[in-house]
């Protein structure tokens, strides 16, 4: 079997876009393809993002045809563990993929994620802006940690669900020397997450963990690092992460509409973002911009007994 994949990177985070060579999962919305796509394309996912050709890091983009005629493509992100609702750094890498095929020009796009249709403007420098789907925050949640004592945040949505760590004497200090201790914290603080129940309103498990200090690059309000269900961290400042950051500073009143917030990742790259409201509707704007590594097929030998990745 060959799957043809074009990889890129959205501040230093890599999104692998499957262009060819895998079956259209099957369903009546997004939301069943996603659903088909993580009952039987395990292997597939397994193989495209794990080692020995993925990483923890991995994330992917499933291009399938939309339901919604409007949208230019619908996409399934997912990770060496499971799928995503949304993926922020992987939208933008999925337009700049489009670009370089030559499928898309600079312009309006409405691309369809199983947790919705966002919008992503492609601006001639590259740069992309992503209209997310509406994020919302359900006020804080405090948790017993095996190693870190109570450990407080604010549980939000963001097009995936998030806990964001608030001021905490026990956190590490965000910096990149310190990405081991801070894999460390957010491992416990997810686990007591988990052990205490506490999950999103859909169920869905809170499986991003985020923590905040100030920022060091000119022009950042803050520097995070995002935990990620693959159990690695974001090494982009997390397209959905800044989403639910900025979404939990407007609903304490700390960021306005049309404010320009600036996160940066653990390694130094930076997203921008603002919030616009739509009636009762927090929606993020976030923008960033990919580059394109390598366009490749991925060769599956039946006698590779780690064909479907490392588990
Ligand atoms: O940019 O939204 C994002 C994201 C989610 C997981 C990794 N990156």
């Amino acid at each position: 079997m060959e799957v043809q994949v074009i990889d890129s990177h959205t501040g230093g985070e890599p999104t692998r876009v499957i262009v060819g060579g895998v079956d259209i999962p099957k369903g009546n919305s997004m939301a069943e393809m996603r659903e088909d796509f993580e009952q039987n394309f395990r292997d597939i996912r397994n193989g495209v993002s794990r080692e020995p050709r993925g990483s923890d890091v991995m994330v992917g983009a499933m291009l399938v045809p939309p339901y919604d005629p409007t949208c230019c493509t619908g996409v399934i992100f997912f990770t060496t563990v499971g799928t995503l609702g949304m993926c922020g750094h992987g939208s933008i890498g999925v337009v700049e993929t489009l670009r370089h095929l030559g499928r898309i020009k600079p312009g309006t796009h409405k691309i369809e994620t199983p947790v919705g249709i966002i919008e992503a403007k492609l601006e001639e420098n590259g740069t992309v802006w992503i209209t997310n789907v509406a994020s919302f925050s359900l006020g804080e949640f405090c948790v017993e940690t095996d190693g870190y004592g109570t450990i407080c945040g604010d549980v939000v949505w963001g097009g995936n669900w998030f806990f964001l760590v608030g001021k905490n004497a026990f956190a590490p200090e965000v910096k990149f020397e310190n990405r081991m201790d801070l894999l460390r914290f957010t491992s416990d603080v997810k686990n007591a997450l988990k052990i205490s129940e506490v999950r999103g309103t859909d169920g869905g498990e809170v499986d991003h963990i985020e923590v905040f200090g100030p920022g060091i690059v000119p022009g950042a309000h803050s520097k995070n690092y995002v935990l990620c269900p693959g159990m690695d961290y974001d090494r982009s400042p997390c397209g959905t992460g800044t989403s639910a950051k900025m979404a939990a500073l407007y609903t304490k009143g700390e960021l306005k509409p049309g404010d320009h917030w600036v996160q940066e990742s653990i390694t130094g790259s930076t997203f921008t973002g603002f919030v616009t409201i739509e009636g009762d509707k927090i929606i993020p704007h976030i923008s960033g911009r990919a580059h394109v590594t390598s366009q490749s097929t991925l060769i599956f030998d039946a006698a590779d007994s780690f064909r479907w990745g490392i588990s």
